[in-house]
């Protein structure tokens, strides 16, 4: 059985897998090498042979359980015919949202535009280094794209003010995206992922009124569907208010925590798996203080269902071998 699957399905509490999210990116020069030379991040995400070659990098550095596949979850507005571009130092850009256009694509438009992604993970998922690691499928959570897709630009930015003044427009789209997003799941999955990640990275944006009808419905929509394919799924609601009250609701086969939460008190509430939790931050320390703080962890949760990884993406400004000393870490724990 692969490492996250023996957490997740028998509970196993006697070892430690990890992986971290971003994993493949920014940090490493081999990375930055091919992405100097392949300035269009989307052409880059769709070239299988590139996108496959630096979801292996971080596994040919260091012992890590799974491979995250080099996409984006700005691919599903893409394959809709959004317009969306990366551009330096600003972020993803997105075109105009024009729904006449969006509801003429089906499902094979949408396949056909964004296939060469399960070309990239069926390039890797066939590699023997996978063989005792698991492939790791992902996509955004609907509320997420739904901020993407209408805001046009990171909420970190700005988020428009009149974001829900079109209710039409928002449950429309967003019954669009649950749509194509469990059509992006099926073909992860079919393509060789064996694990599927939702990440949810606004949902700390959302009002209390607003969490049933925007987050854990068509959450548990797509945590119901996934688990109807038989593949594990993991849930990443960013520093959502009440983890608790969304495992309850949700109830995905694992719990992804942001830093800002008290692990502790996680281990208290939540009975399901858990994954990730320690600041990016500490990464940029020294050894010893890293030593410290993901042992906190290690210790908090050694005797509950746990995957290592951190409470968001690994910095871009990460020293490699900082990275690998926390592998180690963990590993030798
Ligand atoms: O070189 C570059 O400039 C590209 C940087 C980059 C990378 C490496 C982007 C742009 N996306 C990615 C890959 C990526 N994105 C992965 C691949 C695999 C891995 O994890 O190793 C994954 C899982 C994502 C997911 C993703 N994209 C999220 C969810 C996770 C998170 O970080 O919160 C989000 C929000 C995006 C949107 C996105 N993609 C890229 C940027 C700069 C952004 C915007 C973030 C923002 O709004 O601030």
């Amino acid at each position: 059985m692969k490492p996250l699957h023996k957490i997740i399905i028998e509970k196993d509490t006697s070892f430690n897998p990890i992986w971290i999210m971003r994993q493949a990116g920014r940090y490493l020069p081999e990375f930055r090498e091919i992405r100097k030379k392949n300035t269009n991040f989307i052409e880059l995400c769709l070239n299988e042979n590139l996108s496959s070659e630096i979801t292996l990098q971080p596994l040919k550095r260091f012992n890590l359980d799974a491979a995250i596949i080099f996409s984006d979850i700005l691919m599903l507005p893409y394959g809709l015919g959004q317009n969306v571009k990366f551009e330096k130092d600003f972020g993803p850009k997105l075109g105009k949202l024009d729904l006449n256009e969006i509801l003429k694509i089906d499902e094979s438009h949408f396949v056909k535009k964004i296939n060469r992604v399960y070309n990239a993970i069926k390039i890797v998922s066939s590699n023997p280094i996978l063989d005792n690691k698991n492939m790791i499928g992902f996509v955004g959570a609907p509320w997420t794209l739904l901020v993407y897709m209408i805001n046009q630009q990171s909420p970190k930015k700005n988020l428009k003010k009149d974001f829900f003044n079109d209710k039409f427009l928002t449950n429309k789209i967003l019954l669009i995206i649950e749509k194509f997003l469990k059509v992006h799941i099926k073909n992860q999955i079919q393509s060789g992922a064996n694990i599927i990640q939702i990440f949810d990275s606004w949902a700390g944006l959302i009002d209390e009124k607003d969490l049933p009808e925007y987050i854990y419905v068509p959450t548990l929509n797509l945590v119901n569907y996934v688990k109807s394919l038989n593949v594990p799924v993991i849930c990443f609601p960013r520093e959502i208010k009440n983890y608790k009250e969304f495992c309850d609701f949700v109830k995905p086969d694992v719990i992804s925590i942001d830093y800002n939460v008290n692990p502790k008190k996680i281990l208290k509430e939540i009975k399901i798996p858990v994954q990730g939790g320690l600041d990016p931050k500490i990464l940029l320390n020294d050894k010893e203080t890293l030593k410290k703080e993901a042992t906190k962890y290690l210790d908090i949760f050694k005797d509950h269902p746990y995957i290592f990884n951190l409470g968001h993406g690994v910095l871009p400004q990460t020293d490699p071998n900082m990275f690998d000393y926390l592998v180690k870490t963990v590993k030798n724990y």
